[in-house]
């Protein structure tokens, strides 16, 4: 099959019509990578481990799923400028589909808090980039405002499409599996992906395609753990940029996925957070951003506490890897042993390669 995009794909779960123009870059359809390894690795044998591969979208994220709709949406009631705060990855995929659109898009990011890639991203799309001194939380008050004072169109998740198009990323893996996986590990940020999903689960399972609801198991950085402390963070901190969010704006409806699908929203350390991300590349040769590792560190978190439901015909854990790891090279240099330095000699090289131990 052709590659279609997501609004294409899913055309009849979505709030389109042969009048809206369908601005793709053919988001979707990511690989559910079968998890052996990594299972083996952190004592999940006794599950059926995958992990969705959301950094092969366009612009290396989950964004694009919600993106695609949103300026779809946009452009077709008459939208001329777009606009988004962002820890990063919005303001990426919000730069792309808006030059695609050839519209104009203006994002406002936390100023020296955002990974490399993704700032080098929206200016390389020909984004109005905006360094805001404050944090994200700050930003997202301003576009709020700005939204309603100005002919812009918010982009964030706060914009229902972006949610609609993001519940695809639910349908695909139930159309691979056949049925809902028994527990869905994520991050949670500004919380919207988490209500996406909830969302397409539920559209799902009242439509025929499955039978059974996952328990969604959503983790936040301790440093920015607003939902599980149960008030707003005001300064909140982690080494994972992108949810690096301390007032998310669906609060709410992460918290009703929460309960509605007995599941959690609890919270790992920074030092969960990066070996995760560290076990991940190495015994998968996946290679996702730090906030991406959040849900697998929860996982591995619930494993060692034995908090996790075992049956004998094994559960299905799809863990959401939200973001490729090239977004943030710094990150990934700062956590790893540096390469080997040697003279130009193939003694040198010698004693490297087979370096004793
Ligand atoms: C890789 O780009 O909020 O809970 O402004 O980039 O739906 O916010 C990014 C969030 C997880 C959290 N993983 O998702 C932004 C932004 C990655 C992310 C999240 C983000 P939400």
């Amino acid at each position: 099959m052709p590659r279609q995009g997501i609004i294409e794909r899913y055309r009849a779960y979505l709030p389109v019509t042969e009048n809206t123009p369908v601005i793709s870059l053919m988001e979707g359809d990511t690989p559910l990578l079968p998890a052996k390894n990594l299972a083996k690795k952190i004592g999940a044998e006794a599950y059926e481990l995958y992990l969705k591969f959301e950094g092969m979208n366009p612009t290396g994220s989950f964004k694009d799923r919600g993106m695609t709709l949103a300026v779809s949406k946009a452009v077709e009631k008459g939208a001329k400028t777009i606009i988004c705060a962002s820890t990063g990855n919005t303001s990426a995929s919000a730069a792309a589909y808006a030059a695609q659109a050839g519209i104009r898009c203006a994002v406002l990011i936390p100023s020296g808090n955002i990974a490399l890639g993704k700032l080098s991203q929206a200016l390389m799309h020909g984004a109005t980039v905006i360094s805001v001194n404050g944090n994200f939380d700050d930003a997202l008050t301003l576009v709020k405002e700005a939204a309603e004072k100005f002919p812009v169109t918010l982009v964030n998740s706060l914009n229902p499409d972006r949610i609609e198009g993001q519940k695809t990323g639910a349908f695909e893996i139930v159309d691979e599996l056949g049925e809902a996986p028994d527990f869905q590990f994520m991050p949670v940020g500004n919380a919207g992906n988490i209500t996406a999903y909830w969302k397409g689960y539920k559209e799902y399972c009242d439509r025929g395609k499955c039978i059974n609801l996952p328990k969604m198991m959503g983790f936040q950085a301790a440093g920015a753990a607003p939902i599980v402390s149960g008030k707003p963070v005001e300064n909140p901190e982690t080494i994972a940029t992108a949810i690096r969010i301390g007032n998310p704006a669906s609060w709410k409806q992460a918290e009703a996925a929460k309960t509605e699908s007995a599941g959690v929203i609890d919270s790992v350390t920074d030092n969960e957070i990066l070996d995760a991300y560290k076990i991940l590349a190495a015994t998968e040769g996946v290679f996702c951003e730090p906030a991406s590792a959040a849900g697998v560190a929860g996982l591995i978190k619930y494993l060692k506490a034995g908090k996790l439901e075992k049956r004998i015909a094994k559960l299905r854990i799809v863990c959401i890897l939200t973001g490729h790891g090239l977004k943030d090279p710094e990150c990934a240099i700062r956590s790893i042993e540096k390469p080997v330095s040697i003279a130009p000699s193939m003694d040198a090289l010698k004693s490297v390669l087979f370096a004793s131990a």
